[in-house]
């Protein structure tokens, strides 16, 4: 916390707005509360400007630079409650298709996407493509993500995807790993992801895509 607040100080002090909304993004990304940051963060670093301001180290238009950063991180910080709270009107739905046994990465999916403030529902490894799509009609999942590592995996993943659409026509659907041949690729409402950390990113452009349409 001290060296967060630290950094913020002293982009506050440079008037660097990047380096100051980067500090307070990694206390977002430590899970320090809004309230927390504003106590811990914001306000000890403006007080610490003041008695700057106040011994003449620095002038009034410092002063009023610092506070303009503050102000911008604030909005900032609305942002990403805003952008949390929309991420748990959304459902997404995790699987890997039948005969996948392999988890590990739809785990971690699960992991980012609930942080990152959306509702889950782990399937876990080896369902049917009717059983899944059974469940995201019934459950009325937004996004299901599924992961296929064992070769031939892609076509297992096709064919859910397709049981899924005629069940529920409006999800919308990410999915990565070793298994996928090359013919499956990213088109429209289907997003074909290298890595995990791409997951949350996907979900989130696939959802605001289906909200304008
Ligand atoms: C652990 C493991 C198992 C465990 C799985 C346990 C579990 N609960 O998950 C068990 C013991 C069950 C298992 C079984 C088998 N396994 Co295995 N297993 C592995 C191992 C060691 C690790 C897999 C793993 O978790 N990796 C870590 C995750 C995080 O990485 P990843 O899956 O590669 O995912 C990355 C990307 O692909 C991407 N990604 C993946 N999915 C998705 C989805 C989305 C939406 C997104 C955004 C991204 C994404 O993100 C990750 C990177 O960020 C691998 C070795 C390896 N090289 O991977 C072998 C491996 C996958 N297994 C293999 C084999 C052959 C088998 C078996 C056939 C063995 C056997 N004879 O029984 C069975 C098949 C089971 C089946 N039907 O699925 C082979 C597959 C080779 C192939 N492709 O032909 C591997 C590569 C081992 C090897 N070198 O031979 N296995």
């Amino acid at each position: 916390m001290s060296e967060l607040g630290a950094a913020f100080a002293t982009a506050l002090l440079a008037g660097d707005e990047i380096a100051a909304e980067l500090a307070i993004r990694e206390a977002m990304d430590a899970e320090l509360s809004t309230a927390e940051i504003d106590d811990e963060v914001i306000a000890p670093a403006l007080w610490y400007v003041g008695e700057l301001w106040e011994r003449g180290e620095i002038t009034v238009a410092d002063e009023h630079v610092a506070t303009e950063i503050c102000l911008r991180v604030l909005a900032l910080q609305r942002e990403a409650q805003r952008l949390a709270r929309a991420r748990g009107d959304h459902r997404v739905m995790l699987a890997t298709p039948a005969g996948e046994l392999h988890v590990v990465a739809l785990r971690m999916i699960g992991n980012l996407l609930r942080d990152a403030g959306y509702e889950v529902v782990m399937l876990g490894a080896d369902v049917p493509a009717e059983a899944l799509a059974a469940s995201a009609g019934r459950l009325e999942a937004d996004v299901v993500c599924m992961s296929s590592t064992m070769p031939g995996g892609g076509d297992r993943v096709l064919v859910a995807i397709h049981e899924v659409q005629l069940e529920r026509p409006a999800a919308v659907f990410v999915v990565g790993g070793r298994g996928l041949a090359s013919r499956v690729r990213s088109r429209p409402g289907i997003e074909v992801c290298r890595r995990v950390s791409e997951a949350v990113e996907a979900v989130d452009a696939l959802v605001k895509r289906a909200e304008m349409n």
